[in-house]
Formats: C-alpha cells, sequence, structure tokens
C-alpha cells in the first residue's frame, strides 16, 4: 500500500511507522503525501480511537532528506508537504502518540512536537538540526517549541542546535515519560490503548479547544467550554461515565 511507510490498526489504535531506516526516516515528498494520507484515514476510521507515530530501525526522524530535494522552493516544499501534515495532526480529534524511538532531528523533531504526546525510548534525542544547514525551525517547531519549553529555552534550541538526551528532553517538559528501549513498544502500546479506550470524543474537544485557546481572550474560551461541554454532555461516554459512578463500578466508554 505505502512506499515510505507502513500502517497497521490493532486494539484501537493506528500504528503509522516512517519506513527509509537507511536514512534515519528521512521525508520525501513520497512520505509527506503517504503520512497525509494515513493521518486522514485514521481520522475516518470510526475503530481508530488513538494514533502512534514511530520509526524503523534506530532513528525516529532525521527530518528532509537533505539528498533527495528536487525542489529548490523550500517554502512550497513546506505548504505543499510539512504544513498539511502538521494541520492534519492538530485537526484530527484523536490522541496522538509520538513514540520516540530514537533521534528526532529537525522536521523531525517538529513531527514529535506537533503529535499530543512523546513517549520516548531512553535512546532517543532530540535535536534542532536546522541551524547546522544555515535553516530555520519549520513545520510548526517555531510555534510548538516555544510553547512547550518556554521561549528562552527554545531560543537556546534552536540556535545553538545542540542534541539533548531523552531524560533532559523529560526536564523541559517536552516528553511525558522516558521509558527503557527494552520495554519501549509493550509501554507504547500500554499507553496508547488506555487513550484509545477513554471518551474519545471528550478527548477531541479538548485537543480542538486547548489548540484554539492560545489565539483567544478568556470570554472566547468561556464560550469555547460551554459549546464543548454542551457536545460532551451528550454523548454516549458521559452518560456511561455517571452510571458507571452511581454503581460503583469502573465505566466501559466507546468513543460514542
Ligand atoms: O526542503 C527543505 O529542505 C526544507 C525543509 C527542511 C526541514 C528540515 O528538516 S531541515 C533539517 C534536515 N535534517 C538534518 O539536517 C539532520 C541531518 N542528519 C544528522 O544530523 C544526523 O544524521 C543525525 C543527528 C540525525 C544522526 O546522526 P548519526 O551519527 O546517528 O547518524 P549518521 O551517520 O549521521 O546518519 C546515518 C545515515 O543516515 C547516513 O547515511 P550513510 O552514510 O549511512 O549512507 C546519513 O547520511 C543518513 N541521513 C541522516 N539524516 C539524513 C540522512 N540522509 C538524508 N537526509 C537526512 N536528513
Amino acid at each position: 500500500m505505502f512506499e515510505t511507510i507502513m500502517y497497521e490498526t490493532r486494539a484501537g489504535v493506528a500504528w503509522i511507522t516512517l519506513n527509509r531506516p537507511d536514512k534515519l526516516n528521512a521525508f520525501t515528498r513520497v512520505m509527506h503525501k503517504e503520512m497525509l494520507s494515513a493521518l486522514k484515514t485514521a481520522g475516518k476510521d470510526e475503530e481508530v480511537r488513538a494514533v502512534v507515530i514511530t520509526g524503523a530501525g534506530r532513528a525516529f526522524c532525521s527530518g528532509q532528506d537533505l539528498g533527495g530535494s528536487d525542489n529548490p522552493d523550500y517554502g512550497e516544499v513546506l505548504r505543499q508537504g510539512y504544513n498539511p501534515m502538521v494541520q492534519a495532526l492538530v485537526s484530527i480529534e484523536k490522541p496522538v502518540i509520538a513514540a520516540v524511538n530514537g533521534v528526532a532531528a529537525g522536521a523531525g523533531m517538529s513531527l514529535a512536537l506537533a503529535c499530543d504526546f512523546r513517549v520516548a525510548s531512553d535512546k532517543a534525542s532530540f535535536i534542532e538540526a536546522f541551524i547546522h544547514v544555515g535553516l530555520v525551525p519549520d513545520s510548526g517547531n517555531l510555534y510548538f517549541l516555544p510553547r512547550l519549553v518556554g521561549h528562552a529555552k527554545a531560543m537556546e534550541l534552536a540556535v545553538l542546535g545542540e542534541k539533548i538526551s531523552a531524560e533532559q528532553a523529560k526536564e523541559l517538559g517536552l516528553v511525558t515519560k522516558v521509558v527503557s528501549d527494552e520495554v519501549f513498544v509493550q509501554e507504547v502500546e500500554t499507553f496508547a490503548v488506555r487513550l484509545a479506550n477513554m471518551p474519545t470524543k471528550a478527548i477531541g474537544l479538548i485537543k480542538r479547544y486547548m489548540n484554539k485557546s492560545w489565539e483567544s481572550d478568556l470570554n472566547e474560551v468561556l464560550e469555547y467550554e460551554a459549546l464543548a461541554q454542551k457536545t460532551a454532555g451528550s454523548t454516549q461516554d458521559h452518560k456511561e461515565g455517571v452510571t458507571a459512578f452511581m454503581e460503583k463500578r469502573k465505566p466501559v466508554f466507546t468513543g460514542k
């Protein structure tokens, strides 16, 4: 089906694996198209209630393929390739986990930042590699990085371009948790399945309006909350949550 990625679903989770291990999963034009297609498929599939993005081999993603660009207009490479992918990641109303198995460099780091959660192997690292090839952070990096780690640290990472370990990333608040490489896949699976069994519609609404809150004032956010709660309050999962509470049992959420 796909040439540069793998896509599979199990237990309510869609797994997207960047699959160019000999190039440390560097992005190509084909990979952009395939990522967008996979994200759209995962977004539409009602059985899918969480998405995991990871890399094959020893890397998560090394950013743009430095040997393979056939478009000299980098602005267009971003508009046509990276930006739609980042927009898809943000607008998919399901939790998206970056399972950072190894190095995440350049736009590979941006990809991880655009996800809702980052779970890192203790072998993972992060590097704002752009500056080493005379470029600026892109693919949402200038948006997400300062929001995640603060302006001063973001400037330091982006301008100095020093590689940071998974543990350092955890200390900065960049990753949710760091997991031993031996149990990495199992731990990611456990986390993803946990999310896939939660009230999916409520998670989607949290994601939508938390993203919007960055560009909104308090009155707008109060109204977003009212809109979101009206929707969440009419879901089967809300009814199930309340019923389970009253019956003193664990709720079984279906994502409806
Ligand atoms: O269109 C546009 O260009 C605009 C958009 C730009 C977005 C960006 O992402 S710009 C930033 C691009 N990425 C980089 O600059 C990172 C380049 N890679 C590295 O700095 C290092 O490879 C890593 C820090 C990621 C890992 O280092 P290390 O020592 O673990 O591995 P390595 O030996 O450098 O790489 C292993 C192989 O992967 C090697 O190939 P070889 O020698 O075994 O045949 C290397 O050339 C290849 N590789 C790694 N990254 C890329 C790559 N090949 C093509 N493109 C890459 N990005």
